[in-house]
């Protein structure tokens, strides 16, 4: 009898543990792995070992121990939107991709601990929508959120569009299911607002991008609905003015405040250029836009007349110069898409250099004005497409070639100087070279240079200790 090679028998194995169609392989007749082995941005194009797609925990645990014994890396994958090449395979052939799509259930709803448990495969839509049929609201929201998978979220700790009232989905976690890299199920899906009894894993696993443990399931924060929901769109003549703006809305609306986005002009006009059917507001004759939200707990007539009284404010403090306030939710919907397309805008116009940082509000303004000067002084001809969550300090800074360019020659020469000068900016102003995407693959280069030693020290002696063998995820977030 010859003996099969290693992964032919690990392929065997992992079929008898999941079901043969549920392990996809490129000597299937016919398979296209792509869907699993391409990041969203297209900037990597891996090559899988075999696709594995398990139904419940129990064969999420007996994959890892097959894999762990087979000395076979895994790469965790929900809904592969991730933007940092943190949730596809490496070229090597020789990882598993761990897709969690099918274990997508809603377990339960616990309306008076307002609790819901879902499976981390569970689309992060189908899970706002479940919550809104139960008479809630989850409020984690991000453009993403159609394809996305609450596993993932919880895997890069996703902030999006609703932080500034709701925190980043961190914050909406109460307790988690992993898988560990022994392929043992720690089951902490308790729902407990309170619990004392030694070290926070929950929030260790939340943000490791699937290199410390498989989150299998999560129990998440339900809020109340809003009893009336508005949205305005302002232009504003500076960031500055932006900044005051978001003093104003603090003060107006205090906990009302659930959105505060601004946008810069470049990127809006991308948003116009490549979707001219969205119709969008104000940007010409503005460096800036900023899109508000207002959530009321009373009524709608009580929402306009805060909101109302706040744009007069603003409009009087001058740091408003025009403004649209949304008649009725299609409005609102129509607003908030414009926002989410710049992103997909920006993708149509080309490669670009992304840049998800924080920096403290107040800072903003200098921020970018000093990035801005040396960033034109360095690449003549950059074009910026700033835009992001301002109200939560977090910018997405990011860098589009020259009009014309080679965008492959310009990223290939420059894609690491930019980011150099980028986040020594950020480091100047005390501020993180990633908010809400992560390190993934692309930024691991960089986390040293950036981080603060004895904080990289204790992560990687946390890896070490949970994950011994390096089969989670290698090369993610440590390298
Ligand atoms: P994937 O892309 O599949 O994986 C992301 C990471 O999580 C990988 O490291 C992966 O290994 C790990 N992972 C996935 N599932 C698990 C699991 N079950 N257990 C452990 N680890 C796991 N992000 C924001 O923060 N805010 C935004 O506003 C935002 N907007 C976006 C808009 C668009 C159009 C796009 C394309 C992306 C956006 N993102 C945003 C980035 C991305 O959507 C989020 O990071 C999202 O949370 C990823 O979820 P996913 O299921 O697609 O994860
Ligand atoms: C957003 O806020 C996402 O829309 C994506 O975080 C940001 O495309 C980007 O750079
Ligand atoms: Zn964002």
């Amino acid at each position: 009898m010859t003996a099969l090679p290693l992964s032919s028998s690990l392929i065997a194995q992992l079929r008898q543990i999941c079901g043969t169609a549920n392990v996809i392989t490129h000597d299937d007749p016919g398979a296209d792995l792509s869907p699993w082995e391409q990041d969203w941005r297209k900037r990597v194009r891996g090559r899988a070992l075999a696709v594995v797609r398990p139904c419940s925990t129990a064969e999420v645990a007996a994959v890892v121990k097959a894999c762990a014994a087979a000395n076979t890396p895994i790469v965790p994958q929900g809904g592969n939107t991730g933007l940092v090449v943190g949730g596809v395979p490496d070229g090597s052939g020789a990882q598993i991709v761990l897709s969690m799509t099918r274990m997508n259930a809603v377990r339960a709803i616990d309306p008076a601990n307002l609790t819901l448990t879902v499976e981390a495969g569970c689309v992060l839509q189908n899970l706002q929508a479940a919550a809104e049929n139960a008479g809630f609201l989850f409020p984690l929201s991000l453009g993403a959120e159609g394809s996305c998978t609450i596993g993932g979220n919880l895997g890069t700790n996703a902030g999006g569009t609703q932080v500034v009232r709701y925190g980043n989905t961190r914050e909406l976690c109460l307790g988690l299911e992993v898988v560990t890299a022994q392929g043992d199920i720690w089951h902490g899906l308790s729902g407990l607002r309170k619990d004392n009894t030694g070290y926070d894993l929950r929030n260790l696993m939340i943000g490791s991008e699937g290199t410390l443990g498989i989150i299998t399931a999560a129990t998440m924060k339900l809020y109340p609905q809003p009893a009336a929901q508005l949205t305005a769109w302002a232009a504003v003549p500076s960031l500055e003015s932006a900044v005051q703006l978001l003093g104003l809305a603090h003060q107006r609306l205090g906990p009302g405040l659930t959105g505060f986005e601004v946008m810069g002009q470049f990127a809006l006009g991308l948003v116009d250029k490549h979707y001219p059917q969205l119709r969008v507001p104000l940007w010409q004759d503005t460096p800036w836009c900023v899109l508000l939200e207002n959530s009321d707990s009373e009524n709608e007539a009580h929402a306009r007349s805060q909101f109302e009284s706040l744009l007069e404010a603003a409009l009087e403090a001058a740091c408003v110069s025009d403004a649209v306030v949304a008649e009725n939710l299609t409005q609102a919907r129509s607003l908030w898409r414009i926002r989410e397309s710049i992103t997909l805008a920006q993708a149509e116009e080309g490669l670009n250099i992304k840049h998800d940082i924080s920096i403290p509000v107040s800072r903003i303004p200098a921020f970018v004005a000093e990035t801005d000067a040396l960033l034109a002084r360095e690449f003549p001809g950059v074009r910026m497409v700033d835009f992001g969550h301002l109200g939560d300090g977090n910018l997405h800074y990011n860098v589009q070639a020259p009009a014309g360019a080679d965008e492959k020659a310009f990223l290939r020469d420059n894609e690491d100087r930019v980011n150099t000068l980028v986040f020594d900016q950020v480091l100047k102003f005390d501020g993180s070279i990633s908010a809400e995407h992560g390190v993934g693959e692309l930024k691991v280069g960089k986390l040293p240079l950036y981080k603060d030693p004895t904080a990289l020290a204790m992560m990687r002696a946390i890896k070490q200790t949970l994950d011994p063998q390096n089969i989670l995820n290698p090369g993610r977030v440590l390298g």
